[in-house]
């Protein structure tokens, strides 16, 4: 039996924006008639592929395309894997008729949603669980776990939607359109999905991971990644002074990379002019930087403009927009002055002025470039070029700072969609970020159903653990800063070695983000103790076989990571590790 015809009573829908569902039933491959739109399934022997055409004389805009089945009757215990949607999206497991969408958390902003999913609309039924890309069920005690992924991100997002209806359980395979439209007489191929047996989550995530890569073209070949990145101790009040500081302090500190983050630069859009606290130009900063040994790199938001930036000035038209009257916010940010624009990347010129920009970064001896804020184009808003999708937003935005970049720069992808990612950068962040402390502080101001996207070590850790099955499958995986200090910080020593440790045993790349000036022998053994972990873990990444985590189904965050030969067991009430080789 082919997975398609083991789908029990399967259901193809299509959606316009704002507009319902129009529904039929599959009674095998082959076109189906859907209105003016006929999606036509093939059956494959891992799953199914599928395209949508155009039939009528109309233009169509298209939300999504739905494949949804009955997957049969909802245990006592049913899970679900919920893969978050961009680099900090919360990714972990959740149990089905019990926990809820965030989506649906009473007060829940708008432009929250539109970051963390592919769908930015609230779930229609409360109980509703998404998982963007890939997922893994677990349905029936004693049954095998189902393993479901699409084939790839670049041309739209791929989601699965999990609902318990009736004592039974009801799964879709969505691929979200956004809105984009279809010319009459057009057709679109969408990203196929695969559907997979197992008893092993990791081994299902992993397969998953290795053809997505490999049909993706994953860039992952860079070496293991030590660096060091001004954010975490310096944030936006980054000087040319700490940064030279530093560098002057780093010899002896086994640093490839010296990453200047947010702060440096004019205005957000602006990234070819350094701000009042940075007297020196970039190809200066690069050369001091060059001088000591260490890989220049540098942090731009490359599809982001602020209101007060040269660039929106210069080109008004080159920012997408909300409505007529207002251009579209991809961002709140105070320490931005508050909202920062969205580049509209289905421009040709806007591809072009991007490109440039990564080109003359590089020219100026930056040839390591991180690049955050880049869900930005995926937001729904008027764009240019109605016929692309979100994803495709994404990708050409990425694909024109690779054109620039050049093909031997190293990209790093920071909020960035995780399929649109994939054969583009080199590395990508694959959680939320770190910081100072462990939970999120009591006083830390949270959107309505996000606290797991909150600056907080914890939740980097989470997405450090779930995610480890991505490393050189489909990029080399940025688990976020270590945290090494022991002064100016609310992490105990136990909670900053907990962390450190999944760095290390995650294999993935491994950033000091410190005032170096406060760190202490303790601290510098902390670090050779991760870059030996990370240094194993990743060799044995790069054979094949990338980190595990076994308690990916049991327990949200998870608490166990085996790789390089080191298995890690956290007790998360401490926090509290114990590691054994
Ligand atoms: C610089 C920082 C650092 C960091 C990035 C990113 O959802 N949020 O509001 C949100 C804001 C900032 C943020 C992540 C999420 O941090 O991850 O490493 O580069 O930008 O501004």
């Amino acid at each position: 039996m082919s997975a398609l015809e083991a789908l029990g009573s399967p259901r193809l829908a299509v959606r316009s924006p704002g507009g319902a569902a129009t529904m039929a039933r599959v009674t095998g491959p082959g076109p189906v008639e859907l209105g003016a739109l006929t999606v036509t399934l093939e059956e494959r022997a891992d799953g199914w592929g599928w395209s949508v055409a155009n039939a009528g004389g109309d233009p169509v805009a298209l939300e999504c395309v739905r494949l949804e089945w009955d997957a049969g009757p909802l245990g006592g215990d049913a899970r679900m894997l919920r893969h978050g949607y961009q680099s900090w999206s919360p990714t972990g497991v959740a149990r089905i008729g019990v926990d809820r969408d965030p989506s649906a958390t009473p007060g829940s902003i708008g432009l929250v949603r539109g970051m963390h999913h592919a769908d930015s609309a609230v779930v229609a039924d409360p109980h509703e669980l998404r998982s963007e890309l890939v997922t893994v069920l677990a349905l029936t005690p004693g049954s095998p776990l189902v393993g479901l992924g699409f084939d790839a991100g670049a041309g739209h997002d791929g989601t699965f939607r999990v609902r318990p209806d009736t004592g039974r359980v009801a799964v879709a395979a969505e691929a979200h359109l956004g809105g984009a439209v279809l010319a009459p007489g057009a057709e679109r191929r969408l990203h196929g999905v695969t559907v997979d047996e197992g008893d092993d989550a990791s081994l299902l995530l992993e397969a998953w991971a290795a053809r997505a890569g490999q049909a993706g073209g994953a860039r992952t070949g860079a070496p293991y990644q030590v660096g060091w990145c001004s954010w975490y101790h310096y944030f936006h009040d980054v000087t040319e002074a700490a940064l030279r500081a530093n560098l002057a302090r780093s010899a002896g500190w086994p640093f490839d990379v010296f990453q200047l983050d947010d702060g440096w630069q004019r205005h957000i859009g602006d990234w070819l002019a350094t701000n009042d606290r940075f007297p020196s130009t970039l190809p200066e900063l690069a050369g001091s930087i060059a001088a000591e040994g260490r890989r220049p790199g540098i942090w731009l938001a490359p599809f982001l403009a602020s209101p007060g930036s040269e660039l929106a000035a210069a080109h008004p038209d080159w920012l997408a927009r909300w409505d007529e009257q207002r251009p579209l916010v991809g961002m709140v940010n105070p320490g931005w002055g508050g909202a920062v624009h969205t580049l509209d990347t289905t421009r040709p010129e806007v591809l072009a002025h991007i490109e440039h920009v990564a080109a003359e970064l590089v020219a100026a001896g930056f040839t390591y470039l991180k690049l955050d804020f880049t869900y930005a184009p995926s937001l729904p808003g008027r764009f240019h070029d109605p016929a692309r999708t979100p994803a495709e937003r994404v990708r050409a935005g990425m694909e024109a700072v690779r054109r620039g970049a050049g093909p031997d720069a190293f990209l790093l992808g920071c909020g960035l969609p995780l399929g649109a990612g994939i054969g583009v950068v080199d590395g990508m962040r694959i959680g939320p970020d770190v910081a100072p402390h462990w939970e999120v502080r009591p006083d830390q101001w949270v959107p309505p159903g996000y606290d797991g996207v909150e600056p907080a070590t914890r939740n980097a850790w989470r997405n450090t653990l779930s995610r480890s099955f991505q490393h050189r499958r489909l990029w080399l995986n940025d688990p976020d800063c270590l945290m090494l200090r022991a002064a100016e910080t609310d992490l105990s020593p136990d909670a900053a070695r907990v962390w450190a440790l999944a760095v290390g045993v995650s294999g993935g790349m491994a950033l000091v983000s410190d005032d170096l000036a406060l760190l202490d022998g303790g601290a510098r053994r902390l670090l050779d103790e991760v870059l030996a972990l990370g240094r194993a873990a990743d060799a044995e990444a790069a054979s094949g076989r990338p980190p595990r985590c076994d308690d990916l189904l049991e327990s949200d965050p998870p608490t166990r990571l085996t790789g390089g030969g080191a298995r890690l067991v956290v007790d998360l009430t401490g926090p509290r590790a114990t590691i054994s080789r």
